[in-house]
Parts: structure tokens; C-alpha cells; sequence
């Protein structure tokens, strides 16, 4: 029986069976992370892993993908020339639409846009049979929490947030479209054996906290690279009485840490969330085989004996928090958040204010945040600052309207958007927007990073609970403290908003009329015609390997300062219409990098000029000249997004070399599966080293070799030369990548 076709009850007797026999291999009790790990390795363990250092294959059980990367990911599987997936897929069309009007007028209008993308991706879902959720049917993490997660399921999504779905205690894994790819021909899919961090959370959140506040502050304490290569599994009392969707929030973000994943074990608050969900099989099946859903009870009574490092958060502490702004780690509890607004000097004023996302929009958290609004309704409040709510899911989104919380919103002036991304991903006509001006906005999201939201580099972006987020949008006030101080009224009277209550479960259950999904069965025979003429899907051609000659005479083309996300790379928002078209989006590469050598984004010197331009035009002109470049990067380079047009887009331009301080995981092996060569300096140092007219060849590329540096020779205008040491992270497979051209056309090599 293929994947596609287990139930759940035979991948629990399956995943059982190899637990028994690894526990043989290794005599210690073991994480959950291990035992999902162990339980779905794809071929029979020959040595126990080291946590950090080996790259082991798995069998994932499912994937998921989102329509600004199933583009890319489906153009690659249709060159494997495979007559359907090998495990269950699903496609879900959120990040298209863009928000301006409302929730209805923005759906039609996103209908008729994109419409070639989403007939392309309907189309392509019947021929594989992937199920696909139709524009407005939700967010991709909301849709598979809500329909597919389970406990102890190993799963991959095209979309950094995929984590999600730890929140139904399973590992879910933000993976770029190639690694998509693998899984979806039944090829085994590499991973680098995760470290294990352990957060032990105590006590009990109350009040004003939430379950956002555990990762805004986790985040605060690991920093955005704290997380890179290690699972974060959270555990304790404390983790128990989390809602299920609470805790999936805190996964969900746990991306924002550069974790592989999150997840939790598999308690009481799962099971009522199945049984919710209309998966009381699920619930009972979980209950049946439980010990393979959390870790041996040893590891949670010593936890510094079993994990790589330990966390502990009392939730009876816990302050809410505010992060931001720039970065999603820069953690400032509630009542030291005024004080920093003013020392600095971030706008007072608070423009926006936003709820929802994928994030954040379950039942409980519309519940808690309309009781806000309803206090604002009682107290004669209005909002001071323009409101917008995004549910997550139409099932969310229907039931809370039944439940009368949308009105609620609408009553104080809020105002309801599709069950879309919108302006989380830049998808966002901002209303009255002036480019240039310095303005605060606070949402529920996750990332807020610079431009993300609405292009305005001087747009302030903060994060928080959806709570905290409507308290500061009745308030219009960023140096409001809805714990401690009182608002004015329409009757000029002084009022405080009390505590928000919120119910985890809809009291008289989900409902929907119409989910929005269109189910992957049957086996009609589409074939997928793309039009040469459009702008918006292209055709891939394979990649020509980069030969050694290649890395000879490289160019800079630019070196990066600071922050270098992928949203840098390949920006958002305005660009998704191109996510198809690798030659048209190839005009976004690295348009928002900062130039180390003129602090200016967008705007490089060709050597071959010595004219400045932007940096695809710039590159194009080398390509043109058939002259190698190299892109340099500080630390944790390509972070955020899991979008692989951050390294398909230098790969087609010609760019050959990325050297970095150190990289993000998803982007790297994004790089290395297209075929680049991924590298970091050995000496952090040397980044200060690399002039702009400098030349730069890769010696030694005859001994690559897993485990062994490279050298890079550097030769300054002067003519004088050094050499530094450049270190690689390939491991054999890899790089047969590097060498095929890329990971597809290995695919490709392996089919024929
Ligand atoms: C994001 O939150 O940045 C996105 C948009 O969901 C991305 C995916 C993408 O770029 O398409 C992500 O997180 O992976
Ligand atoms: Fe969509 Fe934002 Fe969630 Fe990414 S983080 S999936 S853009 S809602």
C-alpha cells in the first residue's frame, strides 16, 4: 500500500513497530522529537544519530503547499514526469489576495487577477490528485490544523510557518519547493538530525497573557538564530493547560527563531480539539497508542540530561509582551513598553492596528479580543486607530460570525478581511499611505520585518497577542498600557478596559457551509497547457552545472549588510504575481540588501561599467558578459520565508558563489538543491576583508569533499592577494546536487 493510501491507524502500527526495533539500537529514553524522527526514517537505522551533525532520511506522511510557492514546486514535480503525488498533498490558495476593501470585494477581485494561477493550480491538483482549498477557504497552516495535522505525524510544508501544526503535536517542517518535490516522487527526504531544545513551561497563564506572550518572550530570550537546527519541544504542566490552538501559535512562530520546528506532546487539550474538528477517531487512536506521542516520562523529570539545552517559563509571571520593531526577538514586556516608545521615539500614534493571520485567529483568540471590543461597546469606546481582522480559516471565520464576534468588531469600527494572508504578506492597499512616512502599526502576526507589511521602510511594525493588538487600537496609542491605565470615552469619562475572557471551543461547535475544498480524488486526465506569452507562469529549464572554470574570475555582486531575509532577496507583496515566472520575479533579486559600501538598497557598481545600477540589472549585465559573480551576506542570511526564489533567482541570473557569516537553514539547502555553491567564512572576520572591486576564485574544488573547507583566493585592485578559508556544509548527496546542476536534475537522472 502506498502512503497516500494509509489510514492513520496503520502509520501508528507501522510508526510503533520502528520504534521498538530502534529502542534496541539506542538504550536511552527518548525525546518526542526522536521518537517521530526514529518512527519515520527511511531506511533502517544502521548507528544511532548525533543530534546537529548527520543528515538522516526521512518518510514524511504528508505535505502541504501554499499558492506563492506551489507554483514553483508543481513546475518542478511536472518535469519528474510522475502520474501523481507518492504522499497525500494538498494546495491552498491564500497568499494571492490582496486586502483593500473587505473581505467579499477583495475575493472577487483576487478571483479575477489571478486567475490563470489559480486555474494552473486547480488543473494541477486534479491531474496529481492534491486536494486544493479555493481562494478564501483560509491560510494554509489555519486549513491544516484544522483538517490534516495529527499527533506524531512527520509533515513538510512549502511555508516557513508549517510548524504550525506542533500545536496537534506533530513535526511539521518549513521546506522550499524541491524538498517539496522529493517527497512528492517518493524520493526519501534529508534532513540535518535536529538538536532538541526543551521549554518546560510552570504555572498557569491568566489575565492579560496569552499563549503568543510564551513565544514573543521565547523569542526574546533565543534571539532570531537561537532556534537554527534544533526542535524546540515544549513540556510541563504549564504546556498542558495550553489550548491546543494556543499552542499552535506558539509553534507557528517558533519559525521566527530559526527553529527546525516546535511541537508539544499529545495531551487532553489535543483530544477535545480532534473531537472539535470532527476527528474523534483521530482523538481515540492517539489515546491508544499515546506512549509514541510525548517523550519517555525520564526526559521530562531530567530534562538537562536529555536536552541540548533547557528553557523554563513560569506562565504565572509571564508579562504580556510587544516585539518589535524591525525584528521579531527585540521582546519588551508590557509595562517597560511605554518607556522604550519614548526613549525611542518610535511614533506615538498607532496607525493600525491588526488581528488574525495564521498565527492567531483561532476561536479562542477572536473570543478573547471580541470581548475586548465588547467592553469597548459597553464602556462607548470607538477604535482610534484603523482595525482590520483576518480570520484564518472559513470554518473560523463562519462560526465566529454565528457566534456574533464579527459584529462585535464591525461595532467599533473594525473591519473584516478574506481568510487570506493580505497584509501580513505585503498583500496590503493600505489606505492614505504616504511611502515615505514614519508611522507605528501593531499586529498578531509573526514577522515585521522591515517593508513586510506595506513597502514603508519607515513603517514601525510591533507584534503581540490579538488581545494586547485591539486594547492598543481602541486606545490609538502606543504608550498605552490597557493593564494599567484608563482611556477616555465619548462621554469624556475615564474608563479601564478589564481583563479579556475568552472560550477556547465553540459551545455549540464548528460549523460551514461551504469549507472551500475541492478533494483530490478521481483520476481525470488534465493536461497542463501554460501559455508562452504570460507574465506569470514560465516553463523551467534545467540548470547547466556550474563547472570549476565558473569559479574563476567571479565578480562582487553585492555584499549585504546586516539583516539579509529572504524578503530582502525576494521581496513580497507587489512580487507574488510572479512567483511563477522565474525570469520576470528574477527582477526583485536582492532589491532590498543593503550595499555594504554605500548603505544604500538596490544600487551596486558593475566592475565592468564602473557605473552603479540596481542589482538585477547589474547582474544580468555580467550574465550577459558571461562573467561569474559571488553575493556576500552577514549572519543568518536568508532568513524568515521558505520561498526558493531566493535561491532559484540568483542561480538563473548566473550568480555561482553565495558567502555568507552564517545562513538560515531553509535557505541554504534551498541554494545547494538549486545547484549554487553555499558557503560560509571560516573566521567571521574575513567579511571585512572582501572589497568591492575585488576578483575572487574557489580553489580546490577538485577535493570538494564532505567535512573538508574550500579556499577562496581573493585578488584586490592593487593586484595583491590573500587566501581564505570558506567552509561548506554538502554532504555526499548534496553534492551530486551540485554537480547534477541542481537537485531536480539528479531526479531526473535517477528516472530515465
Ligand atoms: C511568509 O510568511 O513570509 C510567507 C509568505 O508565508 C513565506 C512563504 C512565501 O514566501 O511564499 C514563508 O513564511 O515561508
Ligand atoms: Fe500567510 Fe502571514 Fe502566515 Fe505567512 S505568516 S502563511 S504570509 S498569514
Amino acid at each position: 500500500m502506498d502512503n497516500k493510501n494509509k489510514t492513520i491507524e496503520k502509520i501508528y502500527q507501522e510508526l510503533s513497530q520502528n520504534l521498538e526495533l530502534i529502542r534496541g539500537k539506542v538504550n536511552k529514553p527518548l525525546t518526542l522529537t526522536e521518537k517521530i524522527l526514529y518512527s519515520h526514517l527511511s531506511a533502517p537505522m544502521s548507528h544511532p544519530f548525533t543530534r546537529g551533525k548527520d543528515y538522516v532520511n526521512f518518510n514524511p506522511d504528508r505535505v502541504i503547499l501554499q499558492d506563492a510557492t506551489a507554483q514553483m514546486a508543481i513546475l518542478q514535480f511536472m518535469q519528474a514526469g510522475k502520474q501523481d503525488t507518492a504522499v497525500p498533498t494538498s494546495v491552498h490558495c491564500d497568499h494571492l489576495i490582496q486586502a483593500e476593501i473587505g473581505a467579499k470585494e477583495d475575493l472577487i477581485k483576487a478571483k479575477s487577477n489571478n486567475q490563470e494561477i489559480y486555474d494552473f493550480l486547480l488543473l494541477a491538483s486534479k491531474k496529481y490528485k492534491m486536494d486544493f482549498w479555493k481562494p478564501g477557504a483560509g491560510i494554509i497552516h489555519q486549513v491544516a490544523l484544522e483538517n490534516y495535522a495529527f499527533p506524531g505525524g512527520l509533515m513538510i510544508g512549502t511555508d516557513s510557518h508549517t510548524p504550525n501544526a506542533g500545536g496537534l503535536g506533530m513535526l511539521a517542517i518549513g521546506v522550499g519547493g524541491a524538498d517539496a518535490v522529493d517527497v512528492m516522487v517518493g524520493m526519501p527526504w534529508e534532513l540535518l538530525f535536529p538538536k532538541v531544545i526543551g521549554v518546560k513551561l510552570t504555572g498557569k497563564i491568566k489575565g492579560w497573557t496569552s499563549a503568543k506572550d510564551v513565544i514573543l518572550k521565547v523569542a526574546g530570550i533565543t534571539t532570531v538564530k537561537g532556534g537554527t537546527g534544533a526542535v524546540m519541544e515544549y513540556f510541563g504542566e504549564g504546556a498542558k493547560s495550553l489550548s491546543c490552538t494556543g499552542k499552535a501559535t506558539i509553534c507557528n512562530m517558533g519559525a521566527e527563531i530559526g527553529a527546525t520546528t516546535s511541537t508539544f506532546g499529545y495531551d487532553d487539550k489535543m483530544a477535545t480539539y480532534l473531537k472539535e474538528t470532527d476527528r474523534e477517531d483521530i482523538a481515540e487512536l492517539a489515546s491508544r497508542y499515546n506512549d509514541l506521542l510525548t517523550a519517555d516520562e525520564e526526559v521530562y523529570a531530567n530534562p538537562e540530561d536529555y536536552f541540548d539545552r533547557v528553557i523554563e517559563i513560569d506562565l504565572s509571571t509571564l508579562e504580556p509582551h510587544i516585539n518589535g520593531p524591525y525584528t521579531p526577538d527585540r521582546a519588551i514586556p508590557i509595562s517597560k513598553f511605554r518607556e522604550e516608545v519614548i526613549k525611542n521615539e518610535w511614533p506615538k500614534k498607532l496607525e493600525v492596528g491588526l488581528i488574525g493571520s495564521c498565527t492567531n485567529s483561532s476561536y479562542e483568540d477572536i473570543s478573547r479580543s471580541a470581548s475586548i471590543a465588547q467592553q469597548a461597546i459597553d464602556k462607548k469606546l470607538k477604535v482610534k486607530s484603523e482595525f482590520t481582522i483576518t480570520p484564518g480559516s472559513e470554518q473560523v471565520r463562519y462560526t465566529v460570525e454565528r457566534d456574533g464576534y464579527l459584529d462585535k468588531f464591525e461595532e467599533i469600527g473594525g473591519k473584516v478581511l478574506a481568510n487570506a494572508c493580505g497584509p501580513c504578506i505585503g498583500q496590503w492597499a493600505r489606505h492614505n499611505r504616504n511611502p515615505e512616512k514614519k508611522n507605528s502599526i501593531i499586529t498578531s502576526f509573526n514577522r515585521n520585518f522591515a517593508k513586510r507589511n506595506d513597502g514603508n521602510p519607515n513603517t514601525h511594525a510591533f507584534v503581540a497577542s490579538p488581545e494586547i493588538v485591539t486594547a492598543m487600537t481602541i486606545a490609538g496609542d502606543l504608550t498605552f498600557n490597557p493593564l494599567t491605565d484608563a482611556l477616555v470615552n465619548q462621554e469624556n469619562q475615564e474608563v479601564h478596559l478589564n481583563e479579556p475572557l475568552g472560550i477556547e471551543l465553540p459551545p455549540q461547535g464548528f460549523a460551514v457551509e461551504d469549507q472551500g475544498l475541492v478533494k483530490g480524488e478521481g483520476s481525470e486526465d488534465q493536461e497542463i497547457i501554460i501559455n508562452p506569452n504570460s507574465s506569470r507562469l514560465q516553463l523551467l529549464s534545467p540548470f547547466k552545472p556550474i563547472s570549476k572554470e565558473e569559479l574563476q574570475g567571479m565578480r562582487l555582486l553585492i555584499k549585504a549588510k546586516g539583516k539579509c531575509t529572504t524578503d530582502h532577496i525576494s521581496m513580497a507583496g507587489p512580487w507574488l504575481r510572479f512567483r511563477g515566472h522565474l525570469d520576470n520575479i528574477s527582477n526583485n533579486l536582492l532589491i532590498g540588501a543593503i550595499n555594504f559600501f554605500n548603505g544604500k538598497a538596490n544600487h551596486v557598481k558593475n566592475q565592468e561599467t564602473g557605473e552603479y545600477g540596481e542589482v538585477p540589472a547589474t547582474q544580468r549585465d555580467y550574465q550577459s558578459r558571461k562573467i561569474s559573480t559571488i553575493v556576500v551576506g552577514d549572519e543568518n542570511y536568508g532568513e524568515g520565508s521558505s520561498r526558493e526564489h531566493a535561491a532559484m533567482e540568483p542561480r538563473h541570473l548566473g550568480v555561482k558563489v553565495v558567502l555568507v557569516k552564517s545562513f538560515a537553514r531553509i535557505h541554504e539547502t534551498n541554494l545547494k538543491k538549486q545547484g549554487l555553491l553555499a558557503l560560509t567564512f571560516d573566521r567571521t572576520e574575513d567579511y571585512d576583508k572582501i572589497a568591492e572591486d575585488d576578483v575572487f576564485e574557489i580553489v580546490g574544488m577538485e577535493d570538494f569533499r564532505p567535512n573538508e573547507p574550500l579556499k577562496m583566493l581573493i585578488t584586490h585592485k592593487d593586484g595583491s592577494e590573500e587566501t581564505i578559508t570558506v567552509n561548506h556544509s554538502y554532504n555526499e548527496t548534496q553534492m551530486k546536487w551540485f554537480r547534477a546542476g541542481s537537485a531536480l536534475n539528479l531526479i531526473k537522472e535517477m528516472n530515465t
